[in-house]
C-alpha cells in the first residue's frame, strides 16, 4: 500500500488543529481575521512598492496559515510518545530549551520544538514538566496524578508502531491519526481532576504544573499564526480590544506601515514570501508610493476594523500583553512575538468521591509571531547581549513610550539590512547563481565571492529563523500566567541537560545552527558548480 507524504499530512494536521482551536476559542478565530486584514494591508503596500508583485487571496491565506503551537507534557513516557507521533508528520526535535534556567522567569519545564528540518511551516514547542523541580511531597503528588492518565489511546499507539515498522502511514491510518489528534490528544475538554492538588499548585505559584497535572489531554495552549507586520497587528488588536482609542490606533498603524514603506527591499520580500522565486523578486523595481498611500490604506483598514466582527472587546478577555518579545522594530533578526493574554475557560473538576465543582482555568492564550533572519553564533551572542541591556532599560523606563524607545536604542548595534548583517557575519544565508551567472558559466575565470556578488553572478538569500527564543518563551509563559516565574522547591535544584531530554526521546536532538551552517556552505558549493568554477575555490 502506498504511504502518504508526511509533509502533506503535516499541513492537514495543522489545518485541522487550527479548526479545532477556533471552535474551542472564539477569540482565536477573530484574531485570525484581524491578522488577515492587516496582512492584506501590508501586501497592498508591498504591491505598490514592487510593481509586478501581487498576492491573491488563496496564496495569502496559504502563506498566512503557518502555525506554531505549544503543549506541555507530564511524564517522560508521554514525551516519547509525542515525539513518535510527530515523526509521523515529518517533525523532529530541534534545539533544547532549559526553561528552568532563564533567571526570574524560570518555569519547571525543559523543552524542544518538533518541526521539519527543511523549510518548516509548522512547529510545536513541547515542554516536559520536571517533577524533581519540586519538593518531594509535591513531586510525588503530581506523579501519582499523572500515572493515572493515558493521553494516547491504544489505537494511536498501534497506528504509530505500524508506521515505524512500515516506514510510512496508509491513508486510512493517517486520517484516523489526525482525527484522534483533534478529538482527543490535543483537545481541550474543560474537565479536570483533583481540585486540591490544582489549588495547592496554583497557590504555590506553579500554574504550569497545575495546567499539566490536573487534565487528561495534552491540550494545545496556543496556536500562533504568522504576521507580515507585527506592529500593525498588535496595534489593531489593541484597538479591537479597546485598550487604545482610534486616534492612537491610527498613529501606531501609520508608523508601522511607514516602517515597511521606508525599509522593505527585495530581501524582505524573499523573507516574507517563500513561494516566490528569488530571481523573480530580483526583477522587481522598487518605487516609493509615498506617505499618502500609507495614510489612505490605514484609513481603509480602520473602516474594515470598525465592522461588528472585529468588536473583540465584546468577548470576554484579559487584555493584550504589554510588550512585544524579541528584537525591536526594524531589526530583522530571529523572531518577534506578542499575544493576547490567557482567557478564563470554564472547567469542571471531578474529585475522587465523584463530586463535580465548576471553576475556571486560565492558561490558553493567543500568540502571534513574525520571523526574520537566523543568526550565526556571533550574531546570537550580540543579540543576547543587546537583549539583556534592552530588558533592563525597559524595566527602568518611566512610561510605555520611553520603554519602547529605550528598548530599541539597545539594538542600535545591529545593521538593518541583509547585506549589512551578512557583512558582519551576524546571520546565515544561502547562495544562488543568478541567471546572468548561469549564462556566463564557464567564462568567468578566477573570481572571488565578493567579485561574483558585485558582478551579479551570485545572489544571497537570507535564511529564516525557524526556532524559538528561551527569554521570549519565558516572557510568554510569565505574562500568560500573570506570574513572574518560579523557583525550584527541591532540596537542591537539579541541573537539566540536552542529553537528559535526548535519553527520554530515545534519539538525538537536531542542532539548528549546524543545519544553517551546512545549508550555507552546501549552497556555495552548488553555486560554484553551476558557474563552472572550481568548487575548492569556495572554501
Ligand atoms: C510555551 C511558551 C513558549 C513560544 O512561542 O516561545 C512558546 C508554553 O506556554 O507552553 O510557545
Ligand atoms: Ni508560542
Amino acid at each position: 500500500m502506498p504511504h502518504v507524504d508526511p509533509i502533506k499530512l503535516q499541513r492537514r494536521l495543522f489545518a485541522e488543529l487550527s479548526r479545532m482551536y477556533a471552535n474551542e476559542v472564539p477569540m482565536y478565530d477573530r484574531a485570525l481575521l484581524v491578522n488577515a486584514v492587516c496582512n492584506r494591508a501590508t501586501c497592498d503596500l508591498l504591491a505598490e512598492m514592487f510593481p509586478g508583485f501581487a498576492i491573491d487571496e488563496v496564496q495569502l491565506s496559504r502563506t498566512g496559515s503557518e502555525r506554531h503551537g505549544a503543549i506541555r507534557i507530564g511524564t517522560p513516557e508521554e514525551y516519547r510518545w509525542v515525539s513518535r507521533f510527530f515523526a509521523c508528520f515529518g517533525m523532529e526535535p530541534h534545539n533544547f530549551y532549559d526553561m528552568t534556567a532563564v533567571g526570574a522567569k524560570s518555569q519547571p519545564v525543559i523543552s524542544t520544538a518538533f518541526r521539519s528540518s527543511r523549510n518548516p511551516e509548522h512547529r510545536i514547542f513541547t515542554s516536559l514538566l520536571r517533577t524533581d523541580y519540586f519538593d518531594e511531597e509535591t513531586g510525588a503528588r503530581i506523579e501519582a496524578r499523572l500515572a493515572r492518565r493515558q493521553v494516547f489511546p491504544d489505537e494511536v499507539r498501534e497506528n504509530i508502531e505500524r508506521r515505524e515498522a512500515e516506514g510510512g502511514l496508509s491513508t486510512e491510518d493517517a486520517d484516523r491519526l489526525i482525527e484522534l489528534a483533534t478529538t482527543r490528544i490535543f483537545k481541550w475538554t474543560g474537565e479536570a481532576t483533583d481540585q486540591a492538588l490544582y489549588d495547592h499548585l496554583c497557590e504555590a505559584g506553579f500554574k504550569i504544573a497545575a495546567d499539566v497535572a490536573c487534565f487528561g489531554t495534552h491540550h494545545l495552549n496556543h496556536l500562533t499564526p504568522n504576521t507580515f507586520c507585527m506592529d500593525l497587528y498588535t496595534t489593531a488588536m489593541r484597538w479591537c480590544l479597546r485598550e487604545i482609542d482610534e486616534t492612537e490606533f491610527l498613529t501606531h498603524a501609520v508608523a508601522a506601515l511607514e516602517q515597511v514603506r521606508t525599509t522593505a527591499d527585495q530581501d524582505v520580500l524573499c523573507l516574507l514570501f517563500r513561494h516566490l522565486d528569488s530571481e523573480e523578486i530580483d526583477g522587481f523595481d522598487l518605487i516609493d508610493p509615498g506617505s499618502d498611500f500609507v495614510m489612505e490604506r490605514i484609513g481603509q483598514l480602520r473602516d474594515t476594523l470598525a465592522a461588528p466582527q472585529f468588536a473583540l472587546h465584546e468577548l470576554p478577555h484579559h487584555g493584550f500583553k504589554d510588550h512585544t518579545e524579541g528584537p525591536a522594530t526594524g531589526v530583522p533578526l530571529l523572531l518577534r512575538q506578542d499575544a493576547y493574554k490567557a482567557l478564563a475557560e470554564r472547567t469542571i473538576f471531578t474529585d475522587a468521591d465523584g463530586t463535580h465543582t465548576e471553576s475556571v482555568h486560565t492558561a490558553r492564550f493567543g500568540e502571534i509571531e513574525q520571523r526574520f533572519y537566523a543568526c550565526t553564533p556571533k550574531g546570537r551572542a550580540l543579540y543576547d547581549r543587546c537583549l539583556g541591556n534592552a530588558t533592563s532599560a525597559r524595566e527602568a523606563a518611566a512610561n510605555r513610550a520611553a520603554a519602547t524607545a529605550d528598548y530599541a536604542e539597545c539594538f542600535a548595534d545591529f545593521p538593518r539590512t541583509l547585506s549589512g548583517l551578512l557583512e558582519q557575519r551576524l546571520v546565515w544565508c544561502r547562495y544562488e547563481a543568478t541567471a546572468a551567472g548561469r549564462n556566463a558559466a564557464g567564462m568567468i575565470g578566477d573570481a572571488d565571492l565578493d567579485t561574483l556578488l558585485a558582478c551579479g553572478f551570485v545572489r544571497r538569500v537570507g535564511q529564516r529563523y525557524e526556532d524559538f527564543l528561551p527569554v521570549s518563551a519565558a516572557g510568554i509563559f510569565a505574562s500568560n500566567l500573570s506570574q513572574y516565574g518560579t523557583r525550584s522547591t527541591a532540596a537542591e535544584k537539579p541541573e537539566y541537560t540536552q542529553a537528559m531530554l535526548e535519553q527520554i526521546l530515545g534519539r538525538d536532538i537536531i542542532d539548528p545552527q549546524a543545519l544553517c551552517a551546512a545549508a550555507q556552505s552546501e549552497s556555495l558549493q552548488v553555486t560554484y558548480a553551476e558557474l563552472g568554477l572550481n568548487v575548492d575555490a569556495s572554501a
